[in-house]
């Protein structure tokens, strides 16, 4: 694969010409849409290690939906499912199948993210609305982004309740040891042919976001498959949205595969950090997390040449990185090990990728052809490539 262009040209310039005018302190939750909330929040437990936080349904006087939030260091995930035909959340699961609906920021003033975002053009999910309850009070706002899915503004500075009010505390009796991960490096947006400058765009205006980072079907294509991508961030660098489109190729790009089966655009997947992720893909592994295949002997044959050209040092082991399956990249300000699961559900769409950054800023972009290679291998068994 041609040698990828360098990372570091100034990221701190280019974040400052982010605007200012959304403010986002981080991500704040990340809701899926599933068709059974409560199986699928005891995967995510028993799986991913993420604990019982919080719990709203029928108990707790939800009469159309119940939601259950599971936590693991920064991280908040909510799975929501419908509890009637009537529930509009179901016309979402029948379309995309279980997905991400919600991508939730947190900010300082949810009125103004709103009026700001929707004045710059977004197409409004939710005014702004106040919730209360004996912990005091959150406001949320939402916009539409790519095919249906919304980010949420979340203010929470006059709150001290555990999630959001309509929720209780979910107390549970199993609550396994988390695996390690700490917070939401990325979150990646698939789209359509030919829109992802339209959504590149999008984030431009209607969120001041800059675009740091591109990939064009040159850099990134295997002997059979294509896609282009494009890195968002906000300023200060804490939100991070790479939006992939498909590329002509002899055969199905894997951005096509996610489009047929989610039936339009979405979140593809969800890179969350860990500070040791040797423990954390071996105890993901144990606990029966599926990873894509390990990359040939080849790959890991070439990596001590990629650390060493930019003069790192790798702390862990080599070789039990591979038998993890773990892939290294490197640039100027360092290098990051990063490792992709299959699809959490049986549509091939959203997958998790588990990330460790040593100074490194990228995205892995060495490590793509690899990466794009093991998916097709999967693609080849579902008869989709
Ligand atoms: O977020 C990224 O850009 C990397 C690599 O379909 C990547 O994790 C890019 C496209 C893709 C899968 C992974
Ligand atoms: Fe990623």
């Amino acid at each position: 694969m041609k040698k990828v262009e360098s990372v570091n040209y100034g990221l701190e310039k280019i974040f400052k010409d982010a605007q200012d005018f959304l403010p986002l302190l981080g991500t704040d939750y990340v809701e899926l849409y599933v068709g059974n909330a409560k199986q699928a929040a005891h995967f995510y437990k028993s799986a991913f290690g993420f604990r019982s936080h919080a719990y709203k349904g029928l108990e707790t006087g939800s009469k159309d939906s119940v939601s259950y939030v599971l936590k693991q260091d920064k991280i908040r995930l909510v799975l929501t499912s419908p509890l009637n035909s009537k529930n509009p959340i179901n016309q979402h699961i029948v379309k995309h199948g279980d997905g991400v609906k919600v991508i939730a920021l947190w900010v300082e003033d949810a009125k103004q993210a709103w009026e700001e975002t929707t004045k710059r053009g977004a197409k409004s999910f939710m005014e702004p609305t106040v919730e209360k309850d004996e912990h005091g009070q959150v406001v949320r706002s939402g916009i539409y982004t790519y095919g249906e899915t919304v980010h949420l503004f979340v203010e929470r500075k006059d709150y001290n309740g555990s999630f959001l009010p309509g929720f209780r505390k979910w107390k549970s009796a199993y609550q396994p040891e988390p695996v390690g991960l700490k917070f939401i490096d990325h979150m990646v947006g698939n789209v359509g042919w030919n829109e992802m400058n339209t959504w590149v765009k999008w984030y431009e205006d209607v969120m001041g976001f800059v675009n740091f980072l591109s990939f064009d079907d040159k850099q990134i294509h295997t002997e059979y498959s294509a896609l282009m991508s494009k890195v968002m961030s906000n300023g200060n660098g804490r939100i991070k949205f790479p939006i992939n489109e498909p590329a002509e190729g002899k055969k199905k790009s894997q951005i096509e595969e996610y489009l047929d089966f989610y039936e339009g655009s979405g979140v593809q997947h969800i890179a969350v950090a860990t500070d040791d992720i040797v423990k954390t893909v071996s105890d993901l592994r144990y606990r029966g997390v599926e990873f894509l295949s390990t990359p040939p002997e080849t790959y890991y044959d070439a990596i001590p040449g990629r650390l060493e050209e930019f003069s790192h040092e790798l702390r862990e082991d080599l070789k039990t990185l591979q038998s993890l399956g773990i892939m290294v990249d490197a640039d100027e300000e360092g290098y990051l090990l990063q490792i992709f699961t299959k699809p959490v559900q049986d549509r091939p769409t959203l997958f998790f990728e588990i990330i460790q950054r040593m100074g490194a800023r990228g995205f892995g972009a060495g490590n793509f052809k690899a990466l794009f290679e093991s998916i097709e291998r999967e693609q080849g068994l579902r008869g989709t490539l």
